[in-house]
């Protein structure tokens, strides 16, 4: 059986125009919605740039089954589940308890479903450089993911998802995350100290996840999971302008790649690549860099958002597919 897929739609689908049986996962970005009745639709408050709007599409080859489960919304079909949680917080300086809560549950919704093994995560939540009683949010929230994956995985730093941490406009706690049967296997990056070593500085406990997360689904094709990457050597932030930040973070994305290379069945092609701004660029020349360094073949997405590291203007993610899809 290939893996699911998945891809962007540059228009608004309508429910009933989507496959239905095979949805895995609708991700939005727009305002969210007060109640959202499918457990598979995801909606994170963040402003698209450009005159598109996008919707990301995972589409299983067999039926799924969705539900909730002590508010985790999922979506499984048997070889992956879609699994998301958004939490108010009740307190503006109790985000790492709320973050360590959020992984407990998605960890053991994700037990209970039978799909151990967190391939990917993806963290929104607002204001992520702003201080709170001393600690940036975004440290806090490193703590709070720390505290919940390092109590689950004893050798924790192999099995850390690939992720990102992003800065939305709205309240709420938001994660999601891709889980499988099987494990992945972790990609770092040769020019970049692994995140889950970063020194002190970054924060009491580091950020616990992988540069990527490579997956092999039946004997040939392989998906790769792209952690936000952005314009940081060794472990220091470099550039001060967007164009050269942005050379770094295409030369650290190729790197990566052919990092998963040697290890990947089959050649990867990127696919998906969502591109997060801190401020609000026109799009097009960012493209053409993007496509002139990567390639045409991934289709793109550019996405007004905060970044964890005040000083970084961009950052992208991604996903490359090998094999048959
Ligand atoms: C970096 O490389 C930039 O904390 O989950 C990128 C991807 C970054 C994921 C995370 C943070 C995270 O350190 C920031």
């Amino acid at each position: 059986m290939p893996p699911f897929t998945v891809t962007y739609r540059h228009a608004t689908p309508e429910m009933d125009a989507l496959d239905a049986e095979r949805l895995l996962a609708l991700i939005q970005f727009c305002e969210p919605a007060v109640t959202d009745l499918d457990p598979r639709i995801c909606r994170i408050p963040l402003i698209e740039l450009g005159a598109t709007v996008t919707s990301e599409v995972w589409l299983s080859p067999s039926p799924v089954r969705a539900g909730t489960m002590n508010g985790v919304g999922y979506a499984e079909d048997g070889e992956a589940a879609f699994l998301h949680l958004q939490l108010d917080e009740y307190a503006q300086d109790a985000l790492q308890p709320l973050t360590a809560v959020a992984y407990r549950r998605l960890l053991a919704a994700a037990h209970t479903l039978g799909y151990p093994h967190i391939l990917r995560a993806w963290n929104y939540f607002p204001e992520i450089n702003q201080e709170c009683v001393g600690l940036e949010r975004y440290r806090a929230f490193c703590a709070g993911r720390h505290q919940a994956l390092m109590a689950e995985l004893a050798d924790c730093a192999p099995h850390l998802p690939a992720a990102c941490a992003i800065g939305t406009y709205r309240p709420g706690l938001r994660i999601s995350v891709l889980a499988a049967r099987q494990p992945g296997i972790q990609i770092e990056n040769p020019r970049q100290v692994s995140a889950f070593h970063y020194p002190p500085q970054y924060g009491r406990r580091s950020p616990s996840f992988s540069r990527a997360v490579l997956k092999t689904w039946g004997q040939r094709d392989c998906h790769l999971y792209i952690s936000g990457t952005a314009s940081i050597v060794g472990h220091a932030s470099q550039h001060h302008d967007l164009r050269t930040q942005l050379d770094e973070t295409l030369l650290n994305l190729e790197t990566l790649l052919a990092e998963a290379q040697r290890v990947a069945p089959a050649p990867l092609r990127l696919t998906l690549l969502k591109v997060y701004c801190r401020h609000e660029f026109n799009p097009a020349p960012l493209r053409a860099s993007i496509v002139s360094a990567l390639g045409a073949d991934a289709d793109l997405l550019f996405l007004h958002a905060d970044i964890c590291r005040r000083e970084l203007l961009i950052e992208i993610e991604g996903m490359a597919v090998g094999g048959d899809r």
